[in-house]
């Protein structure tokens, strides 16, 4: 019988980490994760995956450790001798990025050095295969629209200076070290497990909680920002590709479409019934010292080289994600009510 292909994600608990390691596993490999040590549980998003080590047919291991501690990956990775590791991890919210910069700097630019290096010490027959989460949000003021492979960076944070350093450290270690590294420079995504703290969760989960009588207003910042949003699960599928094909590359993963804020707001509100306008005030608090105006990328060499294209629409994701934030508010507010009787 042949040994299951074996793969690391770094934040495997994050909104991709979730639906790669779905894919993974359904795909028949044997999964490690990083997670890091919090107070409190953070695996919400992978506990209906994650099956106790000593069970029979566990597929799924998770390993605590840190984009901050270069040995612990470096013994991870020696220890788990991975085929492929899909480095996921960041300190990924650009506004906060502004307030820890240094901190930033060291998870999500320095974080991934570290994992490239842990990479090349592994000397395996079939060489480690690494992927790394770049970001439209390394085009910034962009220089040229649609933006592809071939735009120049122009970022405009801390988040996405450090995912530039990120982005050519893999560069390099491909190029230095023939290292099979790929830089997959994803445009915003979107799904029901996306971060609360970013807009479209903010939008569907305040949508469906204003709607059951759980909150009263939803505070945003810049609504005229736009965006290529597409489905977060359709994008992992990317990621895959890109290790799978004979050589590494760099490769935009973006829907050729861009919505703005309140295109956003429009939908999430409808879809429950209500008009965004009676609910929403902005709050200074959440405008940016520099600001991404307008995303839109150009997949097309996605395309043609690994055969992937976007399935899902803008308006069916709006919805997806404001119907599953309604059923989760519903929820809440029957634990309320129930709560409010036994009391
Ligand atoms: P996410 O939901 O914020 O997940 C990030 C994960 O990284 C979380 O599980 C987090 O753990 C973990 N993490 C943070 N700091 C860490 C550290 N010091 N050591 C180890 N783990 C750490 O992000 P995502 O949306 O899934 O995005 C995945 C990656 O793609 C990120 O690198 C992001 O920057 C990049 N990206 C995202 C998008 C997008 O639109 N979603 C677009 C382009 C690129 P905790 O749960 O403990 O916080
Ligand atoms: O949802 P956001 O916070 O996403 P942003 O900044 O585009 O970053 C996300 O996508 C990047 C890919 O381009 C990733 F690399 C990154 O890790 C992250 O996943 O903000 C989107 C837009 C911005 O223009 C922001 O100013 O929404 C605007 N916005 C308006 N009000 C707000 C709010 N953003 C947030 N988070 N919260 C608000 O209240």
């Amino acid at each position: 019988m042949t040994e299951p292909r074996r793969a690391l994600i770094t934040g495997i608990a994050g909104q991709d980490g979730s639906y790669l390691a779905e894919l993974l596993l359904s795909k028949g490999y044997e999964v490690h994760g990083i997670i890091r040590r919090s107070s409190s549980f953070t695996t919400g998003r992978i506990d209906h995956l994650y099956q106790e080590p000593h069970q029979e047919h566990s597929k799924l291991f998770v390993h605590f450790g840190d984009l901050a501690d270069g040995q612990c990956l470096t013994n991870l990775v020696q220890e788990i001798q991975p085929d492929e590791i899909y480095n996921l991890a960041a300190q990924s919210h650009v506004r906060i990025s502004f307030d820890m910069p240094l901190y930033t700097h060291d998870i999500t630019g320095a974080g991934a050095l570290r994992i490239l290096e842990a990479a090349r010490q592994l000397n395996k027959t079939k060489p480690v295969r690494v992927y790394q989460a770049s970001s439209s949000e390394m085009f910034g003021d962009v220089l040229e629209t649609p933006q592809t492979e071939a735009t120049p960076f122009r970022p405009c944070s801390p988040y996405a200076c450090a995912k530039v350093f990120a982005f050519h450290q893999t560069v390099n270690y491909r190029e230095a070290y023939g290292l099979f590294a790929c830089n997959g420079i994803l445009f915003n995504h979107e799904s029901p497990r996306r971060g609360e703290q970013f807009v479209t969760r903010k939008i569907t989960r305040a949508a469906g909680r204003i709607r059951e009588g759980l909150q009263e207003k939803l505070y945003l910042g810049n609504l005229e920002a736009k965006r290529d949003w597409g489905y977060a699960k359709e994008y992992v599928e990317a990621m895959w590709l890109m290790l799978q094909h004979d050589d590494p590359n760099d490769f935009v993963i973006a829907t050729g479409e861009t919505h703005s804020i309140r295109e956003f707001l429009d939908i999430a509100f409808e879809s429950v019934g209500l008009n965004w306008h009676d609910y929403v005030e902005i709050d200074p608090q959440y405008y940016r010292p520099t600001e991404v105006n307008l995303l839109l990328g150009d997949a097309s060499k996605a395309k043609d080289i690994l055969g992937w294209e976007p399935q899902m629409t803008f308006r069916s994701l709006a919805q997806l994600m404001a119907e599953s934030d309604l059923q989760l508010a519903v929820n809440e507010r029957l634990v309320r009510e129930n709560s409010n009787t036994l009391t």
